[in-house]
């Protein structure tokens, strides 16, 4: 099983790299890190790419074993992401009821900020990128505020560096913080270590760059990286 989740978090690596999504060079992230790699969900730009995207999601879903009865999907990047998850997921033989937020409340129609169907039971976070854990964070506020349970998160990719409370980094990642102090679960298609991996290994070809890219991811996760 955990060759498998290897295999496919490598594959995963070479798709995003392959797609344009995850690029190497020089990037500010929210936290205000400058790192040598970013990882941007907003370009999984066409059909086919997004079709592929939500069976890796859909795959390490499944296989995670993660308990849930519905998905959710934080604006704006979620919103996609947990679409094509669910159809993923129905394909798959698994139809769960779906919804999403809107950042801005709305005065008419139907009022109210969540859309799709009403947040109850265990619900499971689609998202991109978890980071430092602050967009995890709104997330899990408006689930309870609703009186559901935010009870899982599933992302694409864990960066594996220290999260950041009150503006201080400390020294566990915010993937840590949601399945160690909120004790939820927390579903990864890929992370650090599978990047560095890829790296590492020449993509599969005989790039030189890659070597110089993982001289400067290692750098970054010497810095702002957790140990697992
Ligand atoms: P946190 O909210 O700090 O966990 O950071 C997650 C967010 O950072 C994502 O939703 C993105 O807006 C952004 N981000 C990426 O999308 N890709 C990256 O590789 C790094 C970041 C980031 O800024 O840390």
């Amino acid at each position: 099983r955990q060759e498998d989740k290897n295999l496919l978090a490598q594959e995963f690596v070479r798709f995003a790299v392959d797609a344009g999504v995850l690029r190497f060079g020089e990037f500010k992230t929210k936290a205000g890190r400058i790192s040598p790699y970013f990882f941007n969900a907003g370009l999984f730009d066409d059909g086919a790419k997004m079709c592929r995207l939500a069976e890796f999601y859909a795959k390490a879903i499944l296989a995670s074993g993660v308990e849930f009865d519905m998905v959710f999907g934080p604006a704006y990047k979620g919103i996609p992401l947990a679409a094509t998850v669910a159809v993923e997921l129905a394909r798959q033989g698994r139809n769960v009821p779906f919804a999403y937020n809107r950042k801005e409340a709305k005065d008419h129609g139907e009022g109210g900020s969540l859309v799709g169907a009403p947040l109850k039971g265990r619900v499971l976070i689609i998202d991109d990128v978890m980071s430092a854990g602050t967009a995890a964070r709104e997330s899990i506020a408006l689930i309870n505020a609703a009186g559901a349970q935010p009870h899982a998160v599933a992302i694409a990719l864990d960066r594996q560096e220290m999260a950041t409370e009150n503006g201080q980094d400390v020294a566990h990642s915010a993937v840590q913080y949601v399945r160690n102090q909120l004790g939820m679960q927390v579903c990864t298609i890929a992370n650090l270590a599978d990047l560095l991996l890829y790296l590492e290994q020449g993509g599969g070809g005989a790039e030189q760059s890659l070597q110089d890219h993982h001289a400067r991811v290692l750098a970054y996760r010497q810095r702002y990286g957790v140990n697992e």
